[in-house]
């Protein structure tokens, strides 16, 4: 296969409400989406970057230069067996994973279309059926978390996951335990804390959560270990897992006991794979976490996710927690039981509307 063309764009996106982390608070997305010709067929992907270096050092800014002046050069006018060659071709360049992570997509869904097949299938995904979470942001109250949380699992979803910072944890959390005791809980800080919190983490064995992301620095594994070391709860690394490297190191340390798995954070579907087959390997879950995609880069989330190690519920939910509109024909559905059934239908399984695509677009480049 060859890869012809590459549209870059910028679309802008109002989410439905607000979602607030520890380190920021996000209104609007700037969404970077990849149109990628290969050999006539056409692939979706999203870059899954922000608009500030805050969860990761890449922006759109420089996902867009990294792409167009090295990722396009090193692919185009390149002969490729299949999509599964394209993140070796890439390795030159360090680091830059959403950069490459989109690129790398977008040609797994152009070939799963050229081939008419599903893309889930062309991954090996072995369940069709993939079990759903949510993840709450940092509320204005207590009440209005409650709320939220309650609206949640009456839609069905089997687990809620709440960002959490220092001076907003153990309270809400106890009051979740309060209200909901038997629900599957799980908080997520975003590297809010630090060595010395480490007492004031392992007091949160308290609410018996199903794990505990990301509570230390992006890049220390080792702070990671000496907290999984001293606690029950199992820890969870989102920000400190870029690749295979760092999620064999973690598992050889013992700094965590589960995975989340971002396919920007990791650059695209390959890597993701071999996390998964390693963690596989090594009885450790793993979950597809989100990063308030919309349906394109939500369905390659559903995609990866049918692979059989993705044994707990991700941050994959319905188009509609986030948009008014989503961008993808059919909308992200979520079943009364939680779940989303991954399409049978060519590629991602779910078309762009390129009308509203259209409309919605601030920037373009197309490089050919
Ligand atoms: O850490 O998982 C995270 C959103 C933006 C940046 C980082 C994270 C998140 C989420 C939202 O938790 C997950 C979603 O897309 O629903
Ligand atoms: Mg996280």
């Amino acid at each position: 296969m060859k890869i012809d063309q590459i549209t870059l764009r910028e679309i802008r996106m109002r989410l439905v409400k607000p979602f607030e982390t520890s380190f920021d608070r996000t209104d609007e997305r700037r969404v970077l989406l990849l149109e990628t010709m290969v050999d006539g067929a056409a692939g979706w992907a999203e870059a899954t970057v922000d608009a500030d270096p805050f969860y990761s050092y890449e922006t759109i800014e420089t996902a867009w230069h990294i792409l167009r002046d090295f990722l396009w050069p090193m692919v185009r006018g390149k002969e490729f067996a299949s999509a599964g060659g394209i993140w070796g071709a890439l390795a030159r360049v360090r680091g830059h994973n959403m950069a490459k992570g989109g690129l790398e997509t977008s040609v797994w869904d152009a070939e799963a279309r050229q081939k008419n097949v599903p893309l889930w299938r062309l991954l090996g995904g072995t369940r069709q059926e993939i079990p759903c979470g949510v993840s709450i942001g940092i509320q204005p109250s207590i009440a209005e978390l409650l709320d939220a949380v309650g609206e949640e699992l009456a839609a069905g979803y089997q687990r809620i996951k709440i960002k959490i910072k220092p001076g907003w944890d153990a309270e809400p959390l106890a009051a979740l335990r309060e209200r909901f005791p038997r629900i599957r809980l799980m908080a997520d800080a975003n590297c809010a804390y630090t060595q010395k919190d480490i007492p004031h983490l392992k007091s949160f064995e308290r609410f018996f959560l199903m794990m505990l992301e990301q509570p230390l620095a992006y890049d220390d594994l080792y702070a990671h270990r000496e907290l999984q070391k001293i606690t029950s709860t199992p820890i969870c690394l989102d920000e400190c897992i870029p690749g295979f490297a760092q999620a064999r190191a973690a598992i050889e340390l013992e700094a965590c006991k589960i995975i989340n798995i971002k396919l920007g954070r990791v650059a695209g579907h390959t890597a993701a794979r071999r996390i998964h087959d390693l963690c596989r390997d090594h009885s450790i879950p793993v979950w597809c976490g989100g990063m308030l995609e919309t349906g394109i880069g939500r369905a390659h989330n559903i995609a990866m996710s049918t692979l059989e190690n993705f044994s707990l519920p991700g941050d994959v939910s319905a188009s509609k927690r986030y948009w008014r509109e989503d961008i993808i024909d059919p909308a992200v559905e979520v079943s009364p039981q939680g779940t989303i059934h991954a399409p049978e239908r060519p590629g991602t399984g779910y078309e762009p509307k390129r009308e509203l695509i259209e409309r919605l677009t601030v920037r373009k480049e197309v490089l050919s």
